[in-house]
């Protein structure tokens, strides 16, 4: 049985970051590991430059799978829908078509309504539910196995059903990505554009320590995709992988892509102590950011003597109200005194933000432009608020009717597709560059990123740039 992996095509100007596609790797090698004989490609349209849907529909034709799985994030509904009318219409009933990720574990029994040409979804672990799904249809005993398969959701009779789902809490027995057989990780380390700015070495090599996310931000759709409960790999099985990155791959400097990596302070310092004992030249960085209120002198202590240099924090805003509106947990003190403590402990300091929360006014929204230098954070970035689905300001925005409930996030070229009440999406847009602009308009930080930045890099990071403050595409509502 063939089964391929797939990231949809997306336009080129939406591609900012390069990464490894961590999940489809995930899954893949579990497919692999449990069918031997299943032939199994992941065809990531974004490092093999697949920016149109012909390009890709080509592919998978040649390609002829049995099973077609695609990772659907909200902001791609669009193209994979467009992508699975024209596979059912032209390879008909000869592929199985599944989708799974984080749209798909955002609004579950209502998928069918946005992919109505998909066969399936699956929530949760895409590894035990594809995996039984492939099995079932090897075996041609999927009429007796569908309702046990962990997370799959189907059509019986025109109803939409969902079987219970599974988030495994022993993710080691997830194994590491299969490198050899099921990606190339060399395109991404060599050929990458990782997360954030800058890197200190390279080649970069992304991994996750950790699945799922207890706190509650109204904003983020992490715990519905991962779950709400920290599911955490053993240290062991971290610092293995790292290693065998390292040597085998030739990786510098890792990135590590977790939600929550400095949750459990014995998970850091495990971490750490593994890699001090296999004397890892490393450098580390956390581009995803951590939450401020994890962390203390100790643990940074530990982390800077083992390479870690970078440290990302999601602060969101400057505005102590907002703070408490969207239930971040932290408070602006905390913030101040949590970013000295990481200066203090020599880290360079990257500070998260988001632009247009609802409820916030003009105001705000320059304060919090403002406030990266006033805690003396390194960097900032300056993305803005977009409702994702199934989180509680998406369902909040609903029911006040200021979207619909089929609305779609986007992140295009620099697009903006919510703004607060009596702000334009044009007046934010304009709000969003002048803080941008002002921010990096300062010879100092000039300076400082002409010091960082990889000639490599350099074309994401003018493209990414150039795109949020020139290129953007504005339809009021
Ligand atoms: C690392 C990360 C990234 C990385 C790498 C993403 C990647 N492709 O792997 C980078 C930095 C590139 C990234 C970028 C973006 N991200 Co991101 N990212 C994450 C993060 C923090 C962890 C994802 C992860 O690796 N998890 C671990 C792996 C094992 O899980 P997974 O990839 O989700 O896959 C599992 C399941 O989803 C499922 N699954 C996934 N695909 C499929 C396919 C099939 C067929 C099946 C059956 C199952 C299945 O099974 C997998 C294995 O268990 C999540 C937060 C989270 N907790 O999920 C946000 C998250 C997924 N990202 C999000 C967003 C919004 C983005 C961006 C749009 C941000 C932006 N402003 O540009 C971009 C878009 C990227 C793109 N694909 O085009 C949202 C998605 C929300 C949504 N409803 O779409 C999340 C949930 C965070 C949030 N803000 O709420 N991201
Ligand atoms: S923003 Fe961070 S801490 Fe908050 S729910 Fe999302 S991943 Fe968790």
């Amino acid at each position: 049985m063939k089964v391929v992996l797939a990231k949809p095509p997306m336009p080129q100007e939406s591609v900012m970051i390069l990464t490894l596609p961590i999940g489809l790797g995930y899954i893949g090698s579990y497919i692999k590991k449990h069918i031997p004989d299943a032939e199994v490609v992941v065809i990531d349209s974004d490092v093999l430059g697949y920016h149109s849907v012909d390009k890709f529909v080509r592919r998978i034709k040649e390609e002829k799978p049995d099973v077609l799985g695609i990772t659907v994030f909200s902001h791609a509904v669009l193209v994979t829908r467009e992508v699975l009318n024209r596979i059912k219409s032209e390879l008909g009933k000869s592929v199985c078509l599944v989708v799974g990720g984080p749209h798909v574990n955002a609004i579950r029994e209502k998928i069918f309504r946005d992919l109505p040409s998909a066969d399936f979804g699956i929530i949760s672990d895409g590894e035990l539910g594809l995996t039984a799904l492939v099995e079932s249809l090897q075996s041609g005993r999927l009429k007796e196995d569908i309702n046990r398969i962990a997370g799959l959701i189907y059509r019986d009779n025109g109803i939409t059903c969902v079987n219970a789902n599974k988030f495994n809490p022993d993710i080691d027995e997830y194994d590491f990505i299969d490198y050899k057989n099921i990606i190339n990780v060399d395109g991404y380390l060599r050929g990458g554009s990782p997360m954030g700015l800058f890197h200190r070495r390279s080649p970069v090599g992304t991994i996750i320590t950790t699945r799922g996310c207890p706190f509650l931000c109204r904003f983020c759709a992490s715990g519905l995709n991962t779950g709400k409960k920290i599911r955490s790999r053993s240290p062991a099985h971290v610092v293995a992988e790292i290693k065998d990155l390292v040597v085998n791959y030739g990786a510098r400097e890792i990135h590590i892509m977790d939600d929550n990596f400095t949750f459990s302070k014995k998970h850091v310092r495990d971490i750490c102590q593994g890699i001090a004992n296999e004397s890892l030249d490393i450098s580390i960085a956390m581009p995803n950011g951590i939450r401020l209120d994890t962390v203390d002198e100790e643990m940074l202590s530990v982390m800077k003597k083992v390479g870690f240099y970078s440290l990302g924090f999601g602060i969101e805003t400057a505005s102590a109200d907002t703070l408490k509106y969207i239930s971040k947990g932290i408070t602006i003190e905390l913030i101040k005194e949590k970013v000295a403590l990481a200066k203090r402990a020599g880290f360079q300091t990257v500070g998260f933000f988001i632009l247009g929360f609802p409820n916030e006014s003009v105001k705000d929204n320059y304060n919090t432009g403002r406030f990266p230098d006033k805690i003396g954070l390194d960097f900032a970035s300056f993305g803005n608020f977009t409702p994702l689905p199934g989180t509680s300001l998406y369902d909040e925005l609903v029911q006040k009717a200021e979207i619909r409930d089929d609305f779609l996030p986007s992140f295009s070229s620099g697009e903006i597709t919510y703004s607060p009440n009596g702000m334009t999406l044009k007046e934010l847009k304009k709000i969003q560059v002048r803080v941008i602009f002002f921010y990096y308009l300062n010879p100092q930080r000039i300076y400082k990123i002409i010091g960082l930045l990889k000639l490599k890099d350099i074309k994401y990071v003018f493209r990414r740039l150039f795109l949020i403050l020139f290129r953007p595409k504005i339809k009021e509502r």
